[in-house]
């Protein structure tokens, strides 16, 4: 069956022949497709042109995700995102690789971590990412590092405290995150730093016990907790710290006249109300909630409470709507 082509379809063709870019390219073959006449006898060139658009298009996607690609924008997920810094050979990816199961290189060798990498940390039924990082080192933070840094809902700043040089460590940290506007030794936070908590990690080797006792009087207002990625020792203890420093709530909800759905919990900022709640189950839900009833932090189990009403960890919640 002959095609009979039209007039118009010949120009676009043109168009395609003359393009030079591949979107000058796609939107021609775009129009070859539009006008070209619909019936039998083009049935071929028309299942052609649309493969040449579709790889067409894949090249020009391909080519866009390889451009903006950026391994230090990590993205966020489960109820926080937790960045792991320090100076090398601390134990920041035996850490992450213990307490997440993820396989990130572990090493007698420093410099083994180069971009940052990712796991999921349980703690009872909520999970929290972690992230491992390049090192910092005296002077210096890799680029890019300082964005994940800032994005990050919690910094870990490890140390290994069975080192010599770990009180100089602790200071080239805090000098470096100083600098940034990041996080201060000093214990009142500035504006816009970043929440942290120091690991003392190794602390299953010798020098430990005589170092933290060191870095415990020089810093009284610290937060540390000491830890070791070899013997898991405060490692429970860590996950329920990381848990409360996010200051996040686990909201459970009920469907009215179901069981709860105590499998996934709702992660909200602390200080939530019954109507943040709602919002975050779908925005339409703040106009349409009747009442709401609360388990846990009431003095009633199943008791009415306000849209107004502050929301506490473990709360379980029903909603009726209409
Ligand atoms: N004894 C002991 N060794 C550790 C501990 N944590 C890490 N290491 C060792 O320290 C070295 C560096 O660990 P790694 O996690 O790669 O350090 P990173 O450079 O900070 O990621 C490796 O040989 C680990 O096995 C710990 O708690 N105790
Ligand atoms: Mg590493």
């Amino acid at each position: 069956m002959p095609a009979n082509l039209t007039p118009q379809y010949y120009a676009a063709e043109e168009k395609y022949k003359q393009a030079k870019t591949t979107a000058e390219k796609i939107e021609a073959l775009q129009e070859m497709l539009a006008v070209i006449p619909k019936h039998k006898g083009t049935e071929k060139i028309q299942a052609n042109l649309k493969r040449r658009l579709a790889a067409l298009r894949e090249k020009k996607q391909q080519r866009k995700s390889k451009s903006t690609y950026n391994p230090f924008v990590v993205e966020k997920q489960g109820a926080g995102q937790v960045i792991i810094i320090g100076f090398p050979n601390s134990g920041k990816s035996a850490l992450v690789s213990t307490l997440t199961k993820a396989k990130v290189k572990v090493a007698d060798f420093p410099f083994a971590t180069t971009i940052p990498e990712t796991g999921m940390m349980n703690f009872e039924d909520v999970q929290i990412q972690l992230v491992d990082t390049p090192p910092l080192t005296a002077g210096n933070i890799p680029p890019g590092l300082t964005g994940t840094i800032r994005a990050a809902d919690l910094l870990l700043i490890v140390v290994d405290i069975s080192s010599d040089e770990c009180l100089e460590h602790v200071e080239g940290i805090f000098s470096l995150l100083k600098e940034k506007n990041l996080a201060s030794l000093s214990s009142s936070q500035g504006k816009d730093q970043q929440p942290f908590i120091l690991l003392a990690n190794k602390i299953d080797l010798p020098k430990g016990r005589e170092n933290i006792q060191i870095l415990r009087e020089l810093y009284p207002k610290l937060k540390i907790i000491t830890v070791s990625a070899a013997t898991g020792k405060n490692l429970e203890v860590l996950r329920q710290r990381v848990f409360d420093a996010l200051r996040v709530i686990r909201v459970y909800s009920k469907p009215p006249g179901k069981p709860p759905q105590l499998e996934k919990p709702f992660i909200l900022p602390k200080g939530s109300t019954v109507l943040d709640f709602a919002a975050s189950i779908h925005k339409d839900f703040i106009k349409k909630i009747k009442s709401a009833h609360v388990w846990g932090s009431t003095r009633f189990d199943g008791q009415a409470v306000a849209k107004s009403y502050v929301l506490e960890d473990k709360d379980i919640v029903e909603l009726n709507i209409n």
